[in-house]
């Protein structure tokens, strides 16, 4: 068979899956062409997602959330964030579903079905924050190219799984070991099954961490398939483009990992600041690893009209990579003076943190709240843009949203 009628086939095929009969004149049909029945379908029941979720692009599935839709403490489904780089899997037999370890780092490569994993390891439930790299990128100028998020790429759901330190130790890790690399099942959007859509992957010191998880529970249920289903690697704290989904190889690496988005400037920000629009050259490129400090304001939605003398109850969450928030204020003077909240401790490390204060407004007119976190290192939001980089990763400047009182 020729590759070109082997894609046309599969296409074929899956057409008829999906719409649950043959396509009768399917051979018919010309390249590239989608039948209307599959045409846009609708992501929000696609993927049991909030009717007020943003759809930012469909090939690949990208899906944002705004502020006040993330105000639960755990994150639901259907407030999550979508972001993939390639084709949601189809036809997901978890049953079958295996994982390999293997790589030039591990003393015996070693395959485990899914049960396997279930059974041979102790569980653990931990709530981790996972934030695109790329959160805030509509932000920069000059613009960067790519999904252009604003502040809803971001989540912290309640992942169990078995330790990924277990798995490898069982496998075993030889000294020379310095990363992990994952693989997944997810198409490249080419169709070209020689590319990875996506393969990422972090040092063997946050591998080995014990809230990094090869997750197969999110909230208590199964993992939505657009979310991982069944098996998928999450390292909170860090870019969310570290968590694999569909995740079915991982490498035990000699190396720094360098699968489809470890270099150039995919998750990479320059070392050190440089002037927006610079030249860098690809040496003077470093890993994005622990996330910066954030905040957001969930409660109220930016646009609230509140009445005179009534006291603004305001609430939402901050988080800090691998460090912990120790200060959250808000200012209502457009950062002039700050005033602090009151922050909770994480359900657990790696958990966002939640804030609220109350707020009395001297008089009627418009106002903007602004969020301001401070973390373990003393380090704080910056209330503009921070450093300019060639994909638009890592804005954190400070949430505000706006409010009248009437
Ligand atoms: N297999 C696979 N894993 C992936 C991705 C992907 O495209 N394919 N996208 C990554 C990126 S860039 C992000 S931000 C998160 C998004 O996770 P979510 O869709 O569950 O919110 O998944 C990461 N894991
Ligand atoms: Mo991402």
């Amino acid at each position: 068979m020729k590759r070109r009628d082997f894609v046309k086939k599969t296409t074929l095929s899956s057409f008829a899956t999906l719409i649950g009969a043959e396509v009768v004149f399917g051979s018919k049909l010309m390249e590239g062409y989608t039948p209307v029945a599959l045409q846009d379908p609708d992501p929000f029941k696609l993927f049991n997602k909030h009717k007020e979720m943003i759809v930012l692009n469909n090939k690949p599935w990208n899906i944002e959330a705004q502020a006040h839709l993330l105000d639960d403490k755990i994150t639901p489904n259907s407030s999550m964030f979508v972001r993939n780089n390639g084709l949601v899997p189809e036809n997901i037999d978890a049953k079958k579903w295996t994982l390999t370890i293997d790589g030039e780092s591990v003393k015996n490569k070693k395959v485990y079905t899914l049960n396997e994993l279930k059974t041979k390891f102790s569980h653990h439930t931990y709530q981790l924050t996972l934030e695109c790299g790329g959160n805030g990128r509509s932000e920069f100028d000059p613009p960067a190219k790519g999904n252009q998020w604003t502040v809803g790429a971001v989540h912290c759901a309640s992942w169990t799984g078995v330790r990924l330190r277990d798995v490898l130790e069982d496998a075993g890790i030889k000294s020379n070991a310095v990363y992990i690399g994952f693989h997944a099942v997810d198409q490249h959007l080419s169709m070209d099954p020689s590319k990875e859509a996506i393969s990422r992957g972090c040092p063997i010191s946050k591998a080995v961490q014990d809230e990094t998880l090869l997750a197969f529970k999110m909230n208590g249920e199964d993992i939505p398939l657009v979310h991982g289903y069944p098996l998928r690697l999450v390292a909170g704290g860090w870019p969310a483009s570290v968590s694999g989904k569909w995740v079915n190889r991982i490498s035990i690496r000699d190396i720094v990992h360098d699968g489809a988005k470890m270099t150039g400037t995919a998750y990479r920000v320059p070392c050190e600041t440089v002037a927006p629009g610079q030249k860098v050259k690809d040496e003077n490129m470093c890993i994005i690893e622990s996330m910066p400090v954030k905040s957001l304001i969930t409660y109220p939605k930016s646009g609230a009209i509140i009445k005179k003398g009534k006291v603004l109850n305001i609430r939402g969450h901050a988080w800090a990579g691998e460090l912990e928030v120790t200060k959250i204020e808000y200012s209502i003077d457009f950062g002039s003076t700050w005033t602090e909240c009151n922050i909770e401790k994480p359900a657990n490390r790696l958990a966002w943190q939640h804030f609220s204060a109350s707020i009395d407004f001297p008089k009627t007119g418009y106002y903007e709240v602004w969020a301001r976190a401070t973390d373990s290192n003393n380090k704080a939001q910056p209330m503009i843009l921070p450093g300019w980089n060639p994909k638009g990763y890592l804005n954190n400047a400070c949430h505000r949203i706006a409010v009248k009182v009437k």
